[in-house]
């Protein structure tokens, strides 16, 4: 089972958003556990002092190396993975999430502040993170997205049926749109395939939207999947379809103006399959 300790000045704020959903249940199910540590813990004086001036003046406090130090040594081990959270860090995706969810022990380091002095950074963190490059006032929503994105990666946290595999990117391509009851919803109507019970067909219908709805929201990523089917397609001796991208554009050709309307894909153009 993954073990996961998040040091923070705010324990509350992790231990509630792991008690909740998907995550609430893994780890009632002991498929992850998650515990938080304030370094408040390992202070020695009355006021329970977790912070200092910085050396060369600078707007803001910077958390100090003793408490972050003791508290962490409490916790580590020695397969531990410790992760401080930081701009500086590599940004988070569904790969690293993925690669995270097979470690055994993770020690995330939450600052606050102006952030935690470098001697701890030196000395202990094995990884530094980001979930994007922006600044925020602490580590921990850092920390819990990261935790939640490698939870789905855990086999039995999502429901049967449900699969991180069939997650948005984790096979390059985004998720396609999804409807329930009503079948007629503000005089949309939900695409017919989705009610006609093939579920062969309805595989290989979400496919194609999957990638027509990344052409149009991520052609970064949609290029980067049309290069490897195209490399695919060209290695076939026998080839029984068109080149995908020939192949995709034809299903879009032929897709129903309303069920492109009801998918989002009105906007879509015939040149943009020119990538
Ligand atoms: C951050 C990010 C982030 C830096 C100083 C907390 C702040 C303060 N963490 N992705 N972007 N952290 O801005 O993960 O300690």
């Amino acid at each position: 089972m993954l073990k996961v300790d998040v040091i923070t000045l705010f324990p509350e704020m992790i231990e509630g958003a792991v008690s909740h959903g998907v995550l609430g249940q893994a780890v009632k199910s002991d498929l992850l556990s998650v515990k938080a540590h304030t370094p408040r813990e390992f202070t020695e004086d009355k006021h329970r002092t977790v912070d200092d001036r910085p050396f060369g003046g600078g707007d803001g406090m910077i958390m100090l190396a003793e408490p972050l130090k003791k508290t962490i040594e409490k916790v580590q081990h020695n397969t531990s993975k410790v992760v401080y959270l930081s701009p500086q860090g590599r940004t988070l995706n569904a790969a690293i999430a993925k690669e995270f969810s097979k470690e055994e022990h993770l020690i995330f380091i939450c600052g606050r502040y102006g952030g935690i002095d470098q001697r701890i950074i030196n000395e202990y963190v094995d990884e530094e993170l980001s979930i994007g490059d922006y600044v925020l006032s602490g580590g921990e929503l850092g920390a819990l997205v990261i935790i939640d994105a490698l939870a789905r990666f855990i086999p039995g946290v999502l429901g049967h049926g449900e699969s991180a595999e069939k997650d948005s990117f984790s096979d390059g391509l985004l998720e396609q749109p999804n409807f329930t009851r009503p079948r007629e919803f503000l005089g949309q109507d939900v695409p017919e395939v989705l009610v006609g019970g093939n579920h062969k067909v309805i595989g290989e219908w979400k496919d194609k939207v999957s990638a027509l709805v990344t052409l149009k929201k991520r052609p970064d990523l949609f290029r980067e999947y049309i290069k490897v089917e195209t490399e695919k397609y060209n290695s076939l001796k026998k080839k029984k379809t068109a080149a995908p991208i020939k192949e995709l554009k034809e299903f879009f050709l032929n897709l129903p103006p309303q069920e492109r309307e009801v998918l989002g894909l009105a906007d879509l153009r015939e040149e943009d399959f020119n990538v």
